[in-house]
């Protein structure tokens, strides 16, 4: 199984900045720790974040056929991003929403994900770990 993990805006400064929000794993430790992961579970993984919502957009539309299954952090963008929703919409690739940090605890506006109902399912407040869940969940569930 072949896996894109996104990150959308900003996730390319954790570990720098609000520890106690994001925790302190840096972003490229991030993908290492992912990637082993994926090794470990017999996958591959890839990692890619942009700050830019349409380098999001162009990742999603060529996960068809590079990739089984996305994993996406869209950052900000889950709260906001109807062109982000029509992508996932767009494209037969299996998406799991993650977001680092408990939403449901932290301002009203994070509470809603208009991406999130184009995806398998969503997990939130599990810190990292939640990336690896979901590489979990579909190495269990094959999707297609
Ligand atoms: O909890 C998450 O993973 C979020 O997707 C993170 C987004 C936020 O807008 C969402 O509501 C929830 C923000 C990412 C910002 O990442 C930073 C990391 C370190 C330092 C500053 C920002």
């Amino acid at each position: 199984m072949k896996f894109l993990i996104l990150n959308g805006p900003n996730l390319n400064l954790l570990g720098s900045r609000e520890p106690g929000i994001y925790g302190s794993t840096g972003y490229e430790a991030l993908c290492a720790m992912l990637k082993d992961k994926a090794a470990d579970m017999g996958a591959e993984a890839d990692c890619f974040q942009s700050n830019h919502e349409g380098a999001l957009i162009d990742a999603i539309h060529n996960a068809v056929g590079n990739y089984d299954a996305i994993i996406m952090n869209p950052g900000a963008f889950t709260h906001y991003s109807y062109a982000i929703l029509d992508a996932l919409k767009a494209v037969n690739v299996p998406c799991i929403e993650v977001h680092i940090s408990n939403v449901h605890q932290r301002e009203e506006f994070r509470h809603k994900s208009v991406t999130a109902p184009a995806c398998v399912g969503q997990i939130c407040g599990l810190g990292t770990f939640g990336y690896v869940a979901a590489m979990t969940y579909f190495m269990e569930h094959r999707h297609g």
